[in-house]
């Protein structure tokens, strides 16, 4: 069994609900075990955008990271996301962070996720369900939060 974090993201539409349908999609192949308080972050990045409504998930899955990757995509396409602009406002974003300690560097699969060590909006919520939790070449999520701007 392995314990994967997921990023959870809207800026488009019902962002509550499309949070809360792409949680229940998710468990029908995984087990959430628990999901952070969701927050309205700044949007990061160059494109103007609405803001977000941003949070993680900790999964339990006997899937691969290939298979678990698949699975978000999957909600994420069930769920009406377009891929569109790389840095524009979306519906639904499921990004998987970690995969237990696994450093993952394959084309279309990089674990850790590459920015989730500069990212507030993951940091945050990650910390609030796990703050020892370390991002395998990075160090503690705790420790990463403390250092950021
Ligand atoms: O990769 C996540 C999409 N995204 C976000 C986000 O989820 N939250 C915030 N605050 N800014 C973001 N910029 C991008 S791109």
């Amino acid at each position: 069994m392995t314990v994967a974090y997921v990023g959870l993201g809207s800026n488009l539409g019902s962002r509550r609900a499309m949070l809360d349908q792409a949680l229940e999609l998710l468990g029908e192949r995984v087990a959430v075990v628990a999901v952070s308080s969701l927050r309205e972050t700044d949007p990061v990045g160059p494109v103007e955008q609405p803001w977000f409504l941003n949070g993680v998930a900790r999964i339990d899955t006997d899937l691969s990271a290939h298979q678990l990757l698949e699975h978000l995509l999957e909600v994420e396409r069930v769920l009406g996301r377009e891929r569109r602009e790389r840095w524009g406002p979306r519906t639904i974003d499921l990004d998987l962070l970690l995969y237990d300690e696994d450093s993952i560097d394959e084309p279309g699969l990089t674990v850790p996720h590459p920015r989730l060590h500069e990212r507030r909006f993951v940091l945050e919520p990650l910390a609030e369900l796990h703050p020892g939790l370390v991002v395998p070449g990075r160090g503690q999520v705790s420790e990463l939060l403390a250092g950021l701007d």
